[in-house]
């Protein structure tokens, strides 16, 4: 059997991070992670291959190769989907789809021979049993939350790992909170499953060994959702791990309550995490409370986010506007917020619902949905009635878009973080890769960009006060020119 495995292109938004990979020659930020640990599920005589669209082309040789495609997205990726298996389908292949659009939306995709949805280390056995023997079903779900200890590494030597800016590993799936907007919890339960210290280890080993020296994202929902076995196993472990190598750091995902465990910090920074993206949604106690974000209410999330600063993580930060608490001071005030805490990666959205979450149940039952969610929220959609009126919204939204990107406010936030951040004293190693990124930042942000007096502003100052964050102000300024290209495409 010859398996054409096959990963549909994200549209080009804030989250592809499209114009940041310029600079140091990719073509995506992460690889598909979820197909690569199905490849390593399926039998191992079947011959596979991967196509992720993001990186390479999907060419009708590679089609007419394959016996079967399977084919993995999520909601954001919608729209590519459904060109691909449009083709697929006028190609003549059985199509098999998984991973999170499908599970939450299989209805929408007629033209899919099998769903096997949910987590497939439940679902895609019984699959394969019954397909072999020419008697598979349509659907494939599952309510069980498997046990994380049988998954297998993903098979990294289907993809060209060079392509990419960063690597995933999962070490949990699950968070212990409950936001009504978020479908973790719905897809993934409350208990946090994880692999063993030894699966993490194998999977960073076959990085290694394919030559991978950059950053490695743990996609973990909330990594620290079992804070127990987060400092007394995979933290130990990752110090063990890294002894002797340079170059890997990580990343991750987690929620605010990192900021009350000092120790907790401290390992991590040991074991080279370096960032952490945290939900901070909202400065609105009211909106908090709409949502069900326990988590952050009652806090100084400001003080939070610079304890972790100095902790030696960087935060960037997930915000939303549009709760049904949310005024229209709403804008000033996360604009304000995030200047503040010099959180310079800001990943504002318009509130959006998700199938299979609890604000799309609730908004369901109250009349108000308009239809499908894009999936990327932080496009400048909603896909419900909101409270505040539409134009309002709308205005604030791009308003606060091109506030917080614009050079000025952009690069004022970047010396607040820089001033407060305590580097971790990892063995940085320089990269061509590196040069290369400073020579064309130099040009399209120093030369030609209108930024450029902010640019060399920036790097003048980090030199004298801070010279050992000078690669990080140039990563960040980077990512800048990224946020304003996107913001000139929402029409900001
Ligand atoms: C990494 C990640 C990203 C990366 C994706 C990079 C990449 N190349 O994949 C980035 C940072 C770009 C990203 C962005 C976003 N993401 Co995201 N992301 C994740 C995250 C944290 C991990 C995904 C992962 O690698 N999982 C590990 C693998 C092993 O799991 P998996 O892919 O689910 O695969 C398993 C099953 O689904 C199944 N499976 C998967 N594919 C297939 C295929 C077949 C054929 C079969 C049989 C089975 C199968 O088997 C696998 C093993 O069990 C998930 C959360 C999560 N826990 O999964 C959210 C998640 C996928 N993201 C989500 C969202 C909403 C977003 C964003 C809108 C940001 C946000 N607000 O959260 C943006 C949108 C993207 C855009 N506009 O471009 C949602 C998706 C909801 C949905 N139903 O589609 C998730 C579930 C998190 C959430 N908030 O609920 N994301
Ligand atoms: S803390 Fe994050 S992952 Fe957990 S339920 Fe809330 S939004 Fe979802």
């Amino acid at each position: 059997m010859k398996v054409l495995l096959l990963y549909p292109e994200f549209p080009d938004t804030f989250w592809s991070f499209k114009h940041v990979l310029k600079f140091i020659r990719k073509r995506a930020a992460l690889p598909p992670l979820g197909l690569l640990t199905v490849a390593a599920m399926l039998p191992e005589d079947w011959v596979k291959r991967l196509v992720d669209v993001n990186v390479q082309p999907l060419r009708d040789k590679d089609l007419a190769w394959a016996d079967v495609v399977m084919i993995s997205a999520m909601i954001a990726q919608r729209e590519s989907s459904v060109q691909l298996i449009a083709r697929c389908r006028a190609a003549g292949k059985t199509i098999v789809a998984g991973g999170p659009l499908f599970t939450v939306a299989h209805e929408q995709f007629a033209d899919v021979d099998y769903f096997v949805l949910n987590e497939a280390e439940v679902t895609l056995a019984e699959f394969l049993r019954d397909f072999a023997q020419g008697k598979a079903r349509r659907v494939y779900t599952s309510a069980d939350l498997p046990d994380l200890h049988e998954t297998p590494s993903p098979l990294w030597e289907l993809a060209d790992l060079r392509r990419y800016a960063s690597m995933s590993v999962q070490y949990s799936r699950g968070c212990p909170f409950d936001c009504d907007f978020c479908s973790v919890t719905s897809m993934f339960g409350h208990r946090p499953r994880v692999k063993t210290p030894v699966q993490i280890n194998a999977e960073l080993d076959g990085l290694w060994q394919r030559g991978w020296r950059g950053p490695v994202f743990f996609v973990d929902d909330n990594l620290i959702g079992n804070k127990r076995l987060l400092r007394d196993e995979l933290l130990p472990a990752l110090i063990r791990w890294r002894q002797g190598k340079r170059g890997v750091v990580f990343y991750t995902e987690a929620s605010i309550n990192l900021a009350d465990d000092e120790a907790l910090m401290r390992q991590m920074v040991a074991a080279a995490f370096d960032q952490v993206f945290i939900g901070i949604e909202t400065p609105e106690e009211a909106s908090l409370t709409e949502c069900n974000k326990r988590q952050n209410q009652s806090r100084d999330l400001i003080a939070d986010v610079k304890r972790i600063q100095r902790a030696g993580l960087q935060v960037q930060g997930g915000f939303i506007v549009g709760f049904d608490n949310d005024s229209s001071t709403i804008f000033q005030r996360q604009i304000d917020f995030i200047q503040k805490s010099g959180i310079v990666t800001a990943m504002v959205g318009l509130l959006q619902a998700v199938p299979g979450t609890k604000l799309h149940a609730r908004l369901h039952e109250q009349g108000r949905l308009l239809g499908h969610t894009t999936g990327d929220n932080v496009d400048g959609t909603t896909n419900f009635v909101s409270r505040m009126n539409r134009q309002t919204l709308h205005d604030g939204y791009r308003r606060l878009m091109d506030h917080i990107y614009s050079p000025g406010p952009y690069y004022r936030r970047i010396r607040t973080f820089l001033r407060e951040f305590r580097p971790p004293r990892v063995a940085a190693v320089v990269t061509a890769q590196d040069i290369g990124a400073f020579m064309g930042a130099s040009i399209r942000l120093g030369v030609i960009g209108r930024e450029r007096f902010h640019f060399w502003g920036l790097l003048l100052w980090t030199c004298f006060r801070r010279p050992r964050l000078v690669p990080m102000a140039v990563t960040l300024s980077i990512y800048g020119f990224h946020f304003r290209k996107c913001c000139e495409a929402l029409g900001v």
